[in-house]
């Protein structure tokens, strides 16, 4: 069978994890109108039954690390080229020549790895410019391929995944077929409540959370969570609980519906706050969250 992995790279909110979910028609990765949400390399495995099996790692948006961090997850990303069959570049920058790609671009170039572009979100621009960017992107003769896409609603994603297949040596079953990602129950439910604090909070307040599962127990068909939600400000935990503490109330209402759907089970989901000085400049507390060599 053809098997091998794929790289997805781009800068931050372009849709790379919209895209991983839409090709494997299953959310795996959170996703949101936000710049970094993504932190860590999420595992998606594409299938077609015993054919193909493509195992994509989509990464955290490269931009410039403003804290370990996001050193971090500028690692998790451009180390995730070494070893792979192919890379997707996901753009929604209509043109290279606007230059925010550049770096990304230069980086590409160095990999051995054969490179599929997406220029994302086609639906919001026209025809005309997107003829442009096509051309533009096509005179950098670094692309195997190159597509319009639509992550939000799949247009055009099927065409990309027979672009990759391409791509993929033959090789071994690498993960069970049925099976869409390698990722813990407990890191899908951590990254489920982070995905809720990034829709209900906004500005620097959601990018500075860390989410801890303390708790992770099943007592009579009932999962009982406890979820630990770092801050870094005192200020920023007030923002958190919101006032009568109705906003963690939302945001905790919000991620139980979505974990419950996950395990297929109901549940109880208590969340606490707490302030961490700095979490994301230190060794330590990103060690403990996870946020380590992968
Ligand atoms: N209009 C439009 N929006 C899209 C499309 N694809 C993704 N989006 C939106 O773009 C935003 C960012 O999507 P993500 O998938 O989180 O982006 P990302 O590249 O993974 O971002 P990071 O994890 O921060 O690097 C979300 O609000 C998506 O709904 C598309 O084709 N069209
Ligand atoms: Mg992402």
């Amino acid at each position: 069978m053809k098997s091998g992995f794929t790289a997805i790279i781009g800068r931050p909110n372009v849709g790379k994890s919209t895209m991983l979910n839409a090709i494997l028609g299953e959310k795996v990765a959170i996703t949101a109108d936000k710049p970094q949400t993504t932190r860590n390399r999420i595992r998606g495995i594409y299938n077609e039954d015993g054919e193909c099996q493509i195992v994509f790692l989509d990464t955290p948006g490269i931009t410039r690390p403003k804290n370990k961090l996001g050193e971090y997850m500028r690692a998790a990303a451009l180390d995730s080229l070494a070893d792979v069959d192919a890379a997707l570049f996901v753009t929604d920058q209509a043109l290279p020549e606007k230059g925010g790609d550049n770096y990304i671009i230069e980086r590409l170039r160095k990999a051995d790895a054969p490179i599929i572009l997406a220029i994302n979100k086609i639906d919001r621009i026209g025809p005309d410019e997107y003829k442009q960017a096509y051309e533009s992107f096509e005179s950098l003769g670094m692309f195997a391929d190159i597509l319009g896409t639509e992550a939000v609603s799949g247009k055009n994603v099927p065409e990309l995944v027979t672009a990759l297949k391409k791509h993929m040596p033959e090789g071994p079953q690498f993960f069970p077929a049925g099976i869409t990602t390698d990722l813990s129950e407990r890191f899908l439910v951590s990254e489920m409540i982070r995905e809720k604090m990034l829709h209900y909070l906004r500005d620097e307040v959601p990018h500075g959370v860390a989410v801890e599962i303390e708790k992770f127990a099943e007592k009579d068909n009932i999962t009982h969570i406890s979820a630990v939600i770092y801050t870094e400000k005192k200020s920023h935990k007030g923002i958190i609980i919101g006032k009568d503490g109705r906003k963690l109330k939302g945001i905790g209402k919000s991620a139980r519906e979505d974990v419950e759907k996950l395990l297929a089970q109901k549940v109880f989901l208590e969340l606490w706050v707490k302030v961490k000085d700095n979490w994301r400049d230190s060794d330590f507390m990103l060690g403990s969250l996870g946020y380590k060599d992968q």
